[in-house]
């Protein structure tokens, strides 16, 4: 154990060994310097305050100086909710609950969703936890809170340096009654590939040993091997399993027949045979209109009048109030809002606005909207602090085009933000229109992460290379070297959809000599060694290493090494304002950090020193009283 030093060497502690324990061990010797977390941060703070942010900002702009006030709570326990019910009478306890309640019920996506459509998924724990003891206390009859799950795992390490399993923990301690609820890309987990099953049950088994209550579950394609494998890792670790058909197409229009109601109807069956708690219907792009709403929903609702069914949409056309109202009255338990302040354009539509339609009808919420002010109030002002993240410096409206397209909430943010940096800011449309090009090449998909990306490689590659459909299909085939994602799609890689593309099928001109995976991928993947894994890491980061550092590492190999160098040189940034960690402190601003409860540190920003002759500038603090400086090389 190479970089085991000495000082934690259990042989060496205990003195049961003699000197030749030192000859043989000597790599023990090497000592790393020790720098306190108080010292990384200011380091971690002098190299903003020189080079700028760490994390990748798409948009020119900076943190808001406001800062938002917390509403208050009042002291002692919250009321009850349903997450009581939940322990109370497990998930089939749950759900009659839910099937019973008289009004319509909400999940809230404003710690998830919204944010992933809106603010490229950087909300970070610091904010979220100052705002949730206020859900606790006045949402307490949500019927979940969506708060983990689908990019918010990935970017919590890759850009904000944080451990998502801290960010579920500490949530949990907050709000204790109402439903955790989480995105599971179904044999994907959190990520964008098959995992390896036994990677897939035990992220389950984690998640909800750390406050998980509800997956939402969905495959990408509708592929129900791939559904079924979330659902079961989901069920066996005892949360409640939420089976998502995502929704594409429209049942209203008689001319769309690949995704006709027939299709919905069966999917629902199967899942209702492999035994799910509650139904959802995932519309990512928002595509339900207030009639096909009725039809779908009508349908499965005189099927199956004993299952909650639940339904999710984006707003990007508009239209997401009147289509979750129809839902609603058509027999929907529950639909997803997000904050009036956080809702809208590719988000989910407003709760205040779905608060203030059913008020006094049979749809009646029982929230008062006033609640919904404050906590709306608490998130416009929050939002401000992610001003380089927010979609709208470059986007200023939805757009019913969405219709056409179909391209998912939070990749129609991407594309725009894309085609902005590109100098392609007044050519939206026309990557649009390759975006739907793309997606009839490949067979008319479901697009949701990561079918959607797969589309949308393809339409980046179209464009580029200025190809037509026309010229695709007709026998260029062979010539072109397909995106990488495009190729495996092709061979299974994330399993199969109903396919009629106009690609050759099998494809094969597209695929040559590569060989194609059948049935379901994860099936043929050797199982994860977690106790191998697990060793590795302790050689690399130490003996601290928890089983949840092992699944982000089997989740995310890279990403997750890059986090623990990252928080390893530069400290717990998590412990920041937002505002110091993306921006730093101005000179003579003086500040507080709790880097753990009870243990806060008085820092002052005195100088930003002349550039030495090796490129490096010192940087000045005052720290609880003491100066200290840190060295910092500028990049700039
Ligand atoms: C995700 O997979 O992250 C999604 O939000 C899909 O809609
Ligand atoms: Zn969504």
């Amino acid at each position: 154990p190479f970089l085991q030093n000495v000082l934690s060497n259990h042989q060496f502690l205990h003195s049961t060994v003699d000197t030749q324990f030192i000859d043989e061990n000597q790599n023990l010797f090497i000592m790393k310097p020790v720098q306190n977390r108080a010292q990384k941060l200011l380091h971690y703070l002098g190299h903003v305050m020189v080079n700028g942010p760490t994390t990748p900002i798409p948009v020119k702009a900076k943190p808001s100086s406001i800062d938002p006030v917390i509403p208050t709570v009042p002291m002692g326990e919250p009321s009850l909710g349903f997450r009581d019910v939940l322990l109370r009478e497990g998930p089939e306890g749950f759900a009659k609950a839910v099937r019973a309640h008289p009004g319509l019920l909400f999940m809230d996506t404003t710690f998830r969703d919204a944010h992933q459509s809106l603010l490229a998924t950087r909300v970070r724990t610091h904010d979220l936890k100052k705002i949730a003891p206020y859900v606790s206390h006045n949402f307490n009859n949500l019927f979940s809170l969506e708060n983990w799950g689908g990019a918010t795992f990935d970017v919590a390490m890759r850009f904000l340096y944080e451990c998502p399993w801290k960010r579920l923990q500490e949530l949990r301690t907050l709000v204790p009654n109402v439903p955790f609820q989480m995105l599971l890309r179904g044999a994907n987990a959190v990520g964008y590939t098959n995992y390896p099953d036994n990677a897939v049950f035990k992220f389950c088994e984690v998640a909800k040993e750390n406050g998980m209550d509800i997956f939402r579950v969905f495959d990408s394609l509708n592929y129900l091997p791939n559904m079924i494998l979330g659902m079961e890792a989901a069920g066996r670790a005892g949360g409640v399993v939420e089976a998502a058909i995502s929704y594409t197409g429209d049942v209203s229009d008689p001319m769309r027949q690949k995704y006709s109601l027939a299709y919905y109807v069966k999917l629902t069956e199967e899942l209702m045979k492999a035994g799910t708690h509650v139904l959802c219907i995932k519309d990512m792009a928002g595509l339900l209109k207030p009639e096909s709403s009725r039809i779908l929903i009508s349908a499965l609702r005189d099927r199956y009048p004993d299952v909650p069914i639940h339904v999710h949409t984006h707003d990007t056309a508009g239209a997401g109030v009147a289509a979750m109202l129809a839902c609603a009255e058509a027999g929907a338990d529950v639909v997803d809002v997000a904050v009036d302040s956080m809702a809208g354009m590719t988000s989910q539509p407003s709760m205040g606005a779905m608060v203030a339609c059913t008020k006094g009808t049979k749809l009646d919420t029982g929230i008062a909207l006033e609640k919904v002010f404050d906590y709306s109030e608490y998130w416009e002002v929050t939002r401000g602090l992610y001003a380089p993240f927010d979609c709208t410096a470059t986007m200023k409206s939805g757009n019913a085009d969405v219709y056409e397209n179909e391209i998912p909430g939070g990749q129609y943010t991407n594309l725009h933000f894309q085609a902005h940096s590109m100098g392609l800011g007044n050519k939206f449309k026309q990557v649009k229109k390759s975006y739907s090009e793309a997606n009839k090449l490949l067979g008319d998909l479901i697009k949701v992460t990561p079918s959607s990306k797969i589309v949308g490689d393809l339409a980046q590659f179209m464009v580029q290379n200025n190809l037509t459909r026309e010229e695709v299909c007709g026998g260029k085939a062979d010539e072109l070297s397909f995106p990488l994602s495009v190729v495996e799609f092709l061979q299974g890689h994330i399993g199969i959809p109903v396919y009629d593309g106009c690609l050759p099928s099998p494809p094969s001109q597209v695929l040559k000599s590569l060989p194609r995976i059948e049935g379901r991928p994860g099936a043929t993947l050797p199982p994860l060694d977690f106790d191998a894994l697990e060793a590795g890491l302790r050689l690399l980061h130490g003996d601290d290493i928890t089983q949840e550092d092992v699944m982000s590492a089997a989740m995310y190999p890279k990403v997750f090494q890059e986090y623990k160098e990252f928080t390893g040189s530069f400290g717990p940034v998590d412990c920041l304002s937002t505002r110091l960690f993306l921006d730093g402190p101005k000179i003579a601003e003086e500040f507080q950090v709790e880097i753990e409860r009870g243990k806060t540190l008085h820092i002052k920003a005195l100088a930003v020193g002349d550039l030495n002759k090796t490129g490096q500038r010192g940087v000045f603090f005052e720290l609880n009283g003491q100066l200290r400086s840190v060295l910092v090389k500028d990049n700039v």
